[in-house]
């Protein structure tokens, strides 16, 4: 795999469209349903305002846009037939990532990866005299906006790519936002329809494969001072919600020896987890969410709920840390009295990116001027290219996010690195393309 430039594209045209791709994503910002934070969640008013946009530029771009089955934004760019006519069933190498958020969230996290996506075709297309835009290669170009990346709305993420990937679960219609909406009654409110979300689902024979750009939501590009990554793996997800019962009593009558506090009983959970994990090598827990029930200052909580958030590198070492929490969780309960019971909301198995899609995105950061051995890393967030990886062969460049800091509204990347990173991920689809073809 040679890394010689064949991107023939003047430096000024990747710096507009790195100063394209910043105010955007400043745009897309502005989309949010609260008024001092970023947040966008699936099937929302935000979702179809966000949507029209990308769409926009989707086509400014040169392609043809259309929403998907189960609400992704998808752009088209087709290849030429011999005889000059648009080959409309020519399979896709797709870029994409996501346009929804967490709450409070940066403007990067997935966003970044869309934009970047546009501007790559856009560099890429080739407009014959008076034509319509054509992808030059033997496969069309699609971008791919998905949406509940996140699992922010209905706790399970990764619905958008899964529906795509043809993965979608009947029982998931049945689940219910904080407002007791179902993703049913959301999916019609939002004027898509149920019935048709099989319409969403790709063939792997209409694929050449997927790659993403996404910021790296860690500190290790930043620490090494360089921009771009390729990346090997990604950590395989497991999420639950837990609740632990004890007795609510009286805080001021009940003497310690005979509390049964639920919310204690969680705590000790909470540093157990952070414990057990640290104890194992690439295996990483996190309790996002902690409540209290009754909740009030003078009552001994007698119920405490609690999230879990597990992810590894592979899917039997993070299987065998639940286990083991499993256990401490028997003994913290057994020991205080109390009951402990677990609701698995999400899993994902850890994915691997296909070797070939490795190599052109260490080539096309190669080709950038990256002078030190390109960066291969484990992403320990979960993408969307997890769900992708069931149809066809999915590839992603990291790009640094300043201290590593997502899921934040410091969230941050450079227009100089985003610049870079538009150029190696259209060096990379360059040199995929000069891949012989089976
Ligand atoms: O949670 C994650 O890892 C991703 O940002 N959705
Ligand atoms: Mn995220
Ligand atoms: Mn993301």
């Amino acid at each position: 795999m040679t890394a010689a430039t064949r991107l023939h594209v003047a430096p000024d045209r990747i710096a507009a469209a790195a100063r394209r791709v910043m105010a955007r994503c400043d745009e897309l910002a502005r989309v949010s349903a609260a008024d001092d934070a970023i947040e966008r969640v699936y099937l929302s008013p935000e979702h179809a305002r966000v949507n029209r946009l990308a769409a926009e530029w989707m086509r400014e771009a040169g392609m043809a846009t259309r929403q998907d089955a189960a609400g992704n934004q998808i752009g088209r760019l087709d290849p030429s037939t011999s005889s000059g006519s648009a080959a409309a069933d020519a399979p896709a190498l797709v870029l994409g990532s996501h346009l929804d958020t967490v709450p409070d969230a940066g403007r990067f996290d997935g966003i970044v990866g869309v934009l970047m996506a546009i501007e790559v075709v856009r560099l890429l297309a080739e407009t014959p005299d008076g034509g319509r835009a054509r992808s030059p290669f033997p496969f069309a170009l699609e971008t791919i906006a998905f949406w509940d990346e996140e699992g922010t709305r209905f706790g399970r993420a990764l619905l958008g790519s899964s529906a795509v990937a043809g993965r979608w679960e009947a029982a998931w219609w049945g689940l219910a936002d904080a407002d007791g909406v179902t993703l049913r009654q959301a999916f019609l409110e939002f004027g898509l329809d149920p019935g048709r979300i099989g319409e969403a689902a790709r063939r792997p024979d209409e694929l050449v494969g997927y790659l993403e750009a996404h910021i790296e939501q860690g500190p290790e590009l930043h620490r090494r001072g360089q921009a771009l990554a390729a990346v090997s793996s990604i950590a395989s997800a497991r999420r639950f919600q837990l609740v632990v019962e004890g007795e609510a009593r009286h805080a001021g009558g009940t003497p310690y020896d005979m509390r049964r506090d639920a919310l204690l009983g969680a705590s000790e959970a909470a540093l157990a987890v952070e414990r057990i994990c640290r104890a194992e090598h690439h295996i990483i827990g996190t309790v996002g969410q902690l409540e209290a029930y009754p909740g009030a200052v003078n009552v001994v909580p007698g119920e405490a709920r609690f999230s879990l958030d597990l992810r590894g590198e592979f899917d039997d070492a993070r299987d065998r840390v639940w286990d083991a929490l499993s256990l401490e969780l028997d003994e913290i309960m057994g020991r205080r009295g109390l009951r402990w019971r677990a609701r698995e909301t999400h899993a994902a198995p850890a994915v691997f990116c296909a070797p070939l899609l490795q190599d052109v995105v260490r080539a096309g950061i190669a080709s950038v001027g990256a002078l030190e051995p390109t960066p291969t890393l484990f992403s320990r967030a979960g993408h969307d290219a997890m769900s992708i990886g069931a149809i066809t062969d999915v590839g992603m460049l990291f790009l640094r996010n300043p201290d590593g800091i997502s899921h934040h509204p410091d969230e941050a990347v450079s227009a100089a690195d985003v610049g870079a990173g538009i150029r190696a991920l259209a060096e990379a689809v360059l040199h995929l393309a000069a891949e012989p073809r089976p």
